[in-house]
Formats: C-alpha cells, sequence, structure tokens
C-alpha cells in the first residue's frame, strides 16, 4: 500500500499546484507507471501466498474426513483396505494358499470403496501404506500379529504365541500361564484325575462348573495352545483382538520392530507412534516431484515418508506433507465400538 499512496501523493501534488511545471513530464509517468507496477506485482505475489496458504488449510481439513472414513470402512468391514496398486480406486489382494492378502504394502489410497477425494487439493494421489505383514499369508490370519487387522477370509492361523484361557475365555499372545485364574475347585495337587471322564485334559471350558477338572498332574497352567484351542468362537475375521499385541502402552519394539509396525517421528526426530497399522499421506505442494521422484522431494523430513519404509515424519514449510495413520489401539476400539472384539 506504499506504493499506491505514493502514487496518489504525486497526482495530489498535481493538483495542488505544488509542481513548478504544467502537465506532467516523461520521468513523473514513468514513475508512477513504475510504482503502479510495483504495487500490482506485490499484491499478486501475497494473493498467490495466500492461495497457497488456504490450499494447506483445505488439506489439513481434509485429513480427519480421511480418518473417519478409515473407521468407518473397518467397521463394516470388520478389517481395514490394502492399497490399490492399479489406481482404479479399489483395493488390492491376492489369495495365498487359500488366504486373502494385500498384493503389496503400499500403493495409493482405495478412495472409492472409501468414499475418498481421489486426490488431494495440488490434484495429486494419496500415498497409502500399511503393516508389511499384511502381504504374508502366514500372519496376515495371525491374532498375534498386529496385521490381523487386514485379514478378510480364511480360517485362524494359531501361532506359537497364542494361549487360550477357558475359565475367562480370553485369548492371550504372551503370559497367557501367569495371568490365567484357576477356577474354584483347584486343579493340581488334588490331581485324582480323570474323575470326570472328560479324559482329553483340555477340559472344554468348564462345563457344568466343574472347574479345574484336575488331574494334570500338579500343573497349574489351565492354557490352552496349539491344537487344544477351540476357534468356534473366532471362526471368521476379524482376528485382530484385545490380547493382539502391542497391548496397552507396550512399545512396538525397541531394537527390531518385530510386528512390522509403522513408526512416525516429529520433527526433531522424536517418536510419536511406534503402533500404525497403516499410514496415508499427500505429499503436499510439491507432490507432483514427490511421486516422479522421491529423492527430489522437498526436504529430509519428507522424504522419509515417500521411502516405503516403517518410519514417518512430520513435516513443516511450503512443501509439507499431510498425514493420517491409525494406532492399534484405535483400530481395536472401532471393533469394540461394534461388538466384533469378542
Ligand atoms: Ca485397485
Ligand atoms: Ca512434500
Ligand atoms: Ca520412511
Amino acid at each position: 500500500m506504499d506504493e499506491m499512496a505514493m502514487i496518489l501523493k504525486v497526482f495530489r501534488a498535481r493538483k495542488h499546484g505544488l509542481s513548478y511545471s504544467k502537465g506532467f513530464s516523461l520521468i513523473e509517468v514513468a514513475l508512477a507507471l513504475l510504482l503502479l507496477g510495483v504495487f500490482f506485482i506485490g499484491t499478486m505475489v501475497s494473493q498467490g501466498e495466500l492461495r497457497a496458504v488456504d490450499k494447506r488449510k483445505q488439506q489439513a481439513a481434509i485429513m480427519p474426513v480421511i480418518h473417519q472414513a478409515m473407521v468407518t470402512y473397518l467397521k463394516v468391514n470388520h478389517h481395514l483396505p490394502c492399497p490399490d496398486t492399479d489406481g482404479d480406486g479399489r483395493e488390492n489382494r491376492k489369495i495365498s494358499s487359500g488366504v486373502s492378502v494385500c498384493r503389496k504394502r503400499s500403493g495409493t489410497l482405495p478412495y472409492l470403496e472409501l468414499s475418498t477425494p481421489e486426490k488431494d487439493v495440488w490434484g495429486n494421489a494419496y500415498y497409502y501404506q500399511v503393516n508389511a505383514r499384511a502381504e504374508n499369508k502366514k500372519y496376515v490370519n495371525d491374532m498375534c500379529q498386529t496385521a490381523s487387522v487386514f485379514g478378510q477370509q480364511g480360517g485362524m492361523t494359531v501361532s506359537n504365541d497364542l494361549g487360550y484361557c477357558p475359565s475367562v475365555h480370553i485369548y492371550y499372545c504372551n503370559g497367557c500361564e501367569s495371568v490365567c485364574p484357576v477356577l474354584p475347585g483347584g486343579t493340581g495337587s488334588t490331581g485324582n484325575g480323570n474323575g470326570n471322564g472328560n479324559g482329553n485334559g483340555n477340559g472344554n471350558g468348564g462345563n457344568g462348573g466343574n472347574g479345574g477338572n484336575g488331574g494334570n498332574g500338579g500343573n497349574n497352567s489351565v492354557c490352552q495352545t496349539g491344537n487344544q484351542i477351540d476357534l468356534s468362537a473366532i471362526s471368521t475375521p476379524p482376528y485382530m483382538q484385545l490380547g493382539t499385541p502391542p497391548v496397552g502402552v507396550d512399545k512396538a519394539g525397541d531394537v527390531t520392530n518385530s510386528h512390522k509396525n509403522l513408526w512416525l517421528k516429529d520433527l526433531s526426530g522424536n517418536e510419536v507412534d511406534n503402533a500404525l497399522v497403516y499410514v496415508t499421506v499427500t505429499f503436499g505442494a510439491d507432490g507432483a516431484i514427490t511421486w516422479n521422484k522421491c529423492q527430489d522431494a522437498a526436504s529430509t523430513n519428507q522424504r522419509e515418508n515417500c521411502d516405503g519404509d516403517e518410519l514417518f515424519s512430520e513435516t513443516q514449510g511450503d512443501n509439507q506433507d499431510f498425514l493420517d495413520s491409525m494406532t492399534v489401539l484405535q483400530a481395536k476400539q472401532a471393533l469394540i465400538d461394534i461388538g466384533a472384539i469378542k
């Protein structure tokens, strides 16, 4: 506005006869035009900056909408979607030995199935990456893997980690023996064994309340393992249950991330979360460049979001990325909300 004020001052000076000559000199006209030019260019630049800020604000407002769409998808389908690997807006899976797994761990957001926008405000697709074990038939239907939130069909895989405590009907992925309560009536030492005729010692869940059904030779463990486990209560997905690690505040893993969960760090490199089942990213104003070649993204932190490994980062600046993610606990909460966790 300073430039405009100067222009007006020149013209007012002419009007009030403060000039020594009649009419405008060429130099005065040139100066006025120059100032006008500076004024309009300045205005255009600031409007451009405003539009860029507006776009970032718009994108920031869209990310919670995407998150809600993911929660709804999980509640309706009892699993999360796999990445879209062919850009048609739908997830891509394949059948591996009868188990449905994700075709790839990364791709674009399956926007048609989520009813979310196809492109971000800069016109680029959303990057979508999931737990790497969602690609693996050994893990995707295993309750003791967080990849189980991507299990879509087929029976449950029973891993060595799984224990079932019949007296409280709870599945555990570690320490079942130490937390499974022994029913009144005792086990162990009375040890008169197979008196009730169940014989096989697995007690099939306290039928008729005879609890304990003793006789397993003084072994206080009443947890079932392996093929002892009665899977009839969970014969179809979702296989993610309360006992699926990480539980509570457990870390996904300090040295090796044993569950292949995704991690998020802040601008200073401090861990924000280490138990994410998926991360969705829009690469921001430099999205087209980033999609073309990750190494050309605007900063080290932004390259972290496109390099395909398990680590993601918060970013800042004109080209900042916008992220959405879901923790294991949020996934469990959605399944609890609909009564799918048994
Ligand atoms: Ca697809
Ligand atoms: Ca970016
Ligand atoms: Ca990374």
